[in-house]
């Protein structure tokens, strides 16, 4: 299994990677406040500093004090995210501990391929999962194209040996579930506010959430009946990664 991080195995966009953007834009001195809305439409970028970059432009910021300003303001952001972190300000998605549980009961190995810088990633984790559950961590600092491109998911596979044709990926984008399927994999999608209206094509199945026991999550999709239960538990895996392509 091969899981990404912002917007699946934790609710960190909105209430969490926003606000901190908005944070160092304020403590910067700079105008720019990302709303909801706003913030939405540019999660279409992956990568804070990629992101920052195209609003930067947006605002008519030059590309010289752009290269002076973004790297700054990022690494701010991001000391700034990992303190709301530690403050418990960014929630792991329900299910995902129940989940990884069964996961490492059946001894499946479990990876971690996300766009997110590791000075983040990392702390973020173990604080709620244990680091010592995913064989690897593959995230933006360790690759030269981010998602939708395929490299996180290829290094993620590479590291762990692990084969595609027996590889599931979940996620929670469309540019995460474009990544996932060049690089061969079978996705499980789970939305959250800012995705559920995405297509997710290609996705195999598309919940509203990891589901638990007596709670069934919401099935946006499941045109072969895959998921059983109502859950994201190995049964549907076993299905899905069991399915022809
Ligand atoms: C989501 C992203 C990240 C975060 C912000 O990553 O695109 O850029 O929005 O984190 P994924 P950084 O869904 O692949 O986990 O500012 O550290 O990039
Ligand atoms: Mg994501």
């Amino acid at each position: 299994m091969i899981f990404d991080v912002d917007g699946t195995l934790v609710d960190s966009e909105r209430d969490g990677h926003r606000v901190a953007f908005n944070s160092a834009f304020a403590e910067f001195g700079l105008p720019f406040r990302w709303d909801e809305e706003t913030y939405g439409r540019l999660l279409a970028v992956t990568g804070g500093q990629r992101r920052l970059h195209g609003y930067l432009a947006e605002q008519g910021v030059d590309g010289a004090e752009r290269e002076r300003l973004v790297p700054r303001l990022h690494a701010r952001k991001t000391e700034l995210f990992i303190s709301m972190a530690a403050g418990g300000e960014v929630p792991a998605r329900k299910g995902t501990v129940r989940l990884l549980d069964e996961l490492a009961g059946a001894g499946v190995t479990v990876a971690v391929a996300t766009t997110g810088s590791r000075a983040w990633v990392e702390p973020l984790l173990d604080r709620h999962f244990g680091r010592a559950r995913f064989a690897t961590v593959v995230t933006g600092d360790d690759v030269s194209d981010r998602k939708p491109h395929p490299e996180a998911y290829v290094v993620a596979l590479r590291v762990t040996g692990a084969d595609a044709q027996t590889t599931v990926a979940v996620e929670d984008s469309d540019n995460g579930v474009r990544s996932a399927r060049a690089a061969g994999l079978r996705v499980a999608a789970v939305t959250n506010d800012y995705t559920a209206t995405q297509e997710l094509r290609d996705a195999a199945v598309v919940l509203d959430g990891f589901g638990a026991p007596g709670r069934p999550a919401g099935v946006r999709r499941d045109p072969e009946g895959l998921v059983e239960h109502g859950l994201l538990d190995m049964a549907t895996l076993e299905n899905i990664v069991t399915r022809p392509l």
